[in-house]
């Protein structure tokens, strides 16, 4: 028997390539982009003998009987019709039997013939590089093998020069989607293959620069930066603004102004060498654990971070410059100062936008053998001395690559790999290499490989006692700074309890913030879905819709956790007296200053600016504080509510954002405003099965038909909610998710009785008890309803009966507005929505937005778009006002097809518009993967009291913010 041995079924990180070096974008050296429509041809398998197609001469058009079609390179074969993208979290979707993969493995060929520009010069050499190609290729050039190699987000180097002709060049790439390097690839992501970084042809001119480590440390004590280059090939260094020139090896001592994340300071400079001249943007800064915590430049800081996947709904993991800086530019925008590369180096410019606009960036090694979890672990590579190569390879990848970024601040050996020798090779690999960076490694929990104590989801409780130092294990990791470098699964609705993560983060020093999983959905668009999640191309095994978690949806919308997270993380705290007029300013900057902000008030009467005007705050530095004192009150309506907006914005155009952009803003009430006392007194008056109160209409049974003209649909108690990916729970836990019990207990499907209709004097009172099938826990609702004649008022009494041990997802009332049209006006948070644990960012104001803009639109559906604190509102010509500050919903499909709908293009609008008033919405939590709400947060059943009144709406001229 034969066995089929191929180069992507065995261990080595491959054959063939230079070894790595630094990157950078350009220099004065030629190069030639290969980046294009290249010919392509997939197979199902990968046939060893089969690589005709690279032999020199051969011709796609007539060979292979029309099998050769285009693809866009960079990209994703799967996403450009060939075949289709596989997802799943944890498990291989193959057979764990390392290092050997499946026979059915899709194999894409890859040819691009270029024209040699007629003046490439003859003199040196020149290299092809490859930026990423997922996950094994192997390369020709005319004819002639050059390597293979595996590694699918590090760049691969070969010198092709004795090989390159005049003219007519081809270039031929087998790319196969399954390799060796798989096992150490199972991020939880699309499987998605092919040549998905650039490929370009570099010379590299006799005497040419080589690689360079850029070495540029700052002594806060001293003010002084210290530079050292060194590299391949003797030359000079120059930094004309530093007036420094000197050669390479040597190193100067000058004062500078550092690189932070918060002023990302870079000095342009040259390393020239006899055949190149290579340009330099240096960032003078220096990274240490002292005294048990991360200090750069002498100062401790606090990672308001991200994990980021790079990913594009159309182009996958290929993304352009523009999403690049789409992403840093969003990021800063929302008071996000670090990433985590999760889970592999991004590609090289994204971290020169990071050394450019300011962010600190955990550099993230591509590696991930989650999979072998699910089998105990047996065979996990790292810990298999036969794989080491493999790994250190991908480390001198990755730190040789991105070594020269000041962003870079952390290197992390990867993800959820388990424990083993490997990962403490890739360590010491990486220390004696570079010790002017922190190491990061989550997965074990001795930290023997780390400068710091990592962990991901941990609860507020735990990490509170981290906080405190109290925590057990190790003595000597006790003394290490603590990170979560995941916490806050932003799936769907949520995430929730950010506030409280970030309260623990700013009282204890240890604690010096995290990184919330993730930036971005992975929804690929679709034309049936919209957007497309795991399963949705019919693949097995998959993990569903656990693929769209991020902070922004597939086409980068800011979804509220989003906003959300920008508002807990303001690098100032606004707060202060509404009443007395004073407000407190603290800068949370770790290092800048307020001189870049400004400050403005305003003051609101019922929602309604009525004046504003600058406020003078002094330029505090890092960590002070101040008092600043508001104006008097301006003149307002006697009886409004009123109160004061306190904003921080920029005070000129940035990089980033735009003069006038709001970093950080708190609103300080004034007057609670008189609530007019409604009028009773109308009575019931029953004729032709009808009952008539004031402007309503009921029927026998005691529902309310019409409120003048308007009809109004099925009002009664509700208690359901289309479940949130977070109240779905972690699909790998055994215990039943908040959603199951619910489902288990029938919240879905009460029913209900009617108990009594009464009439009185002054009052309808409909008696009833709503419950669900096969259980005697109940809810006794009583409707009082009453008139002044012109308007219509419902006191609701709900009084739960047994023991209910299950929360509610909400309590209120909901009905339908048949026919309601026109835009939805309130006075309550907004404009965006909010939840008891997700509030923060909720702004008090008059607010308008249509229907349809009120829906948030998750990839998969499910409860969105609350808003609190409504004191009134205007829906369709129907008026509500409520003392209790119900919670308001609008939607054009009813609870129950919110919930059936597994994507977007499920929900079609009906003529009803259903509305949900609630007095209580139980908290979201991040429990998709982590805490469920915290108690506070939790709807418990328990006597509840909701009073409304209904009127139809006048309207009146005020100046609503449109959402
Ligand atoms: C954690 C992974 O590190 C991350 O890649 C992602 O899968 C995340 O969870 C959930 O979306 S691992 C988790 C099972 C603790």
């Amino acid at each position: 028997m034969v066995r089929i041995a191929l180069p992507h079924d065995d261990v080595s990180p491959g054959t063939g390539c230079l070894p790595p070096r630094a990157w950078y974008a350009t220099s004065d050296a030629r190069a030639l982009c290969l980046n294009g429509n290249w010919r392509f041809r997939l197979s199902p398998t990968a046939d060893a003998e089969d690589d005709a197609f690279a032999a020199d001469g051969y011709d796609a058009d007539t060979d292979g009987r029309g099998a050769w079609g285009e693809i866009a390179v960079p990209g994703h074969w799967v996403l450009q019709g060939h075949g289709t993208p596989h997802y799943t979290n944890q498990l291989y979707p193959f057979p764990v039997d390392p290092p050997r993969v499946p026979t059915d493995n899709p194999t894409g060929d890859h040819l691009r013939v270029f024209d040699l520009p007629g003046d490439w010069p003859a003199a040196g050499t020149t290299v092809l590089r490859f930026d990423g190609v997922e996950s094994c290729a192997r390369v020709w050039l005319n004819g002639t093998g050059l390597g293979d190699f595996k590694g699918s987000r590090l760049p691969h180097e070969f010198d092709v020069g004795p090989l390159l002709r005049p003219g007519r060049n081809v270039l031929a790439v087998r790319v196969h989607q399954w390799s060796a390097g798989s096992y150490l690839e199972d991020q939880d992501q699309w499987w998605l293959p092919g040549v998905f970084r650039d490929v370009t042809l570099l010379h590299r001119p006799e005497g040419s620069a080589g690689d360079h480590f850029v070495h540029a440390a700052y002594d806060h004590r001293a003010g002084t930066g210290t530079l050292r280059v060194d590299a391949d090939a003797r030359g000079r260094v120059t930094v004309p603004e530093l007036g420094v020139d000197m050669a390479t090896g040597e190193s100067a001592t000058v004062p500078v102004e550092p690189w932070t994340a918060e002023t990302p300071r870079l000095y342009d400079g040259v390393l020239a060498t006899a055949g190149e001249r290579v340009p330099l943007r240096i960032g003078f800064r220096t990274v240490a654990v002292e005294d048990g915590l991360i200090k750069v430049n002498g100062r401790p800081l606090l990672f308001r971070g991200v994990n980021r996947h790079e990913f594009h709904p159309e182009t996958g993991r290929a993304l352009d410059a523009d999403t690049m800086r789409a992403d840093v530019l969003l990021m800063k925008r929302h008071n996000i100062n670090a990433v985590r590369t999760s889970h592999y180096p991004p590609h090289p410019a994204f971290l020169d936008l990071c050394d450019e606009l300011g962010l600190w960036v955990v550099d993230e090694c591509d590696l991930e053998t989650h999979g072998f979890q699910a089998v105990g672990w047996r065979g996990n590579p790292v810990d298999d001395d036969r794989w080491t190569p493999a790994l250190l390879d991908r480390a001198a990848r990755m730190v040789e690559r991105d070594k020269n970024h000041p962003s870079v601040v952390v290197w992390s050996l990867g993800n959820e790999c388990g424990t083993g020798r490997g990962l403490t090779a890739m360590a010491e690999w990486i220390r004696a290499r570079d010790d002017s960076r922190l190491l990061h490694y989550e997965g074990d929990r001795s930290c023997a490989d780390t400068d710091l104590y990592s962990r991901m989801y941990a609860d507020h409780a735990e990490v509170e006692l981290i906080g405190r130092g109290e925590d057990e294990g190790p003595e000597a990791r006790r003394r290490l700074p603590f990170v979560l470098c995941e916490y806050a699964h932003a799936m769907g609705n949520g995430p929730g309890g950010l506030t409280e993560y970030q309260r623990l983060f700013e009282s204890y020093e240890r604690l010096q913030g995290g990184f919330v999983w993730e930036w971005i959905d992975h929804g690929i668009a679709h034309p049936a879905y919209e957007y497309a999640y795991g399963g949705d191309f019919g693949e097995e095994p998959h993990d569903g819709n656990f693929v769209c978690d991020g902070l922004v949806l597939p086409d980068r919308t800011p979804s509220p956790g989003l906003l959300e997270y920008k508002k807990v993380i303001e690098p100032v705290r606004i707060d202060g007296d509404g009443h007395a007029g004073v407000v407190r300013i603290t800068n949370l900057h770790d290092f800048a200053t307020l001189g870049h902000l400004s400050f403005t008030w305003s003051y609101e009467a019922d929602g309604v600016r009525v004046a504003d005007g600058p406020l003078a705050v002094p330029a505090l530095g890092p960590g002070e504080h101040a008092e600043a004192q508001l104006p008097p009150a301006p003149p307002h309506a006697p009886e409004a509510e009123t109160g004061w907006t306190v904003r921080a914005v920029l005070a000129a155009d940035t990089a980033w954002a735009e003069r006038g952009h709001v970093v950080a803003w708190a609103q300080l009430p004034h007057e609670a405003g008189a609530v007019r006392p409604a009028a009773r007194g109308a009575s019931p008056v029953r004729e032709d099965r009808r009952t008539t109160l004031g402007p309503a209409v009921f029927d026998d049974r005691g529902a309310l038909l019409t409120l003048g003209d308007l009809r109004i649909a099925d009002l009664r108690l509700d208690v359901w909610r289309a479940p949130t990916d977070n109240d779905n729970g972690m699909p790998w836990r055994p215990e039943p998710s908040l959603a199951t019990r619910w489902r288990q207990l029938g919240l879905h499907r009460m029913q209900h009785r009617l108990d009594a209709v009464e009439p009185s004097e002054d009052a309808l009172t409909v008696r009833t008890r709503v419950a669900p099938a096969a259980s005697d826990l109940g809810l006794r609702a009583v409707y009082r309803w009453q008139s002044d004649g012109a308007r219509l008022l419902l006191a609701l009494e709900v009084e739960p009966e047994g023991e209910w041990t299950v929360p509610l997802p909400r309590l209120g009332i909901r009905f339908g507005l048949p026919g309601a049209d026109g835009p939805v006006r309130w006075f309550g948070g907004g404009p965006g929505e909010a939840y008891p644990d997700t509030r923060a960012a909720s702004m008090t104001g008059l607010w308008e937005a249509d229907v349809d803009a009120l829906q948030t639109p998750y990839v998969r559906p499910q409860e969105n778009g609350a808003r609190p604190d409504v004191r009134w509102a205007r829906i369709g010509g129907l008026r509500i006002d409520s003392g209790h500050r119900p919670w308001l919903t609008a939607r054009r499909w009813t609870t129950e097809e919110l919930d059936a709908a597994r994507h977007r293009a499920d929900l079609v609008p009906g003529r009803t518009v259903w509305v949900n008033l609630d007095i209580g919405q139980h908290g979201i939590g991040t429990g998709s993967c982590g805490p469920g709400p915290l108690p506070p947060y939790q709807l418990h059943a328990r006597p509840t009291r909701l009073d409304v009144t209904f009127s139809t709406a006048v309207t009146r001229g005020n100046g609503a913010a449109r959402h």
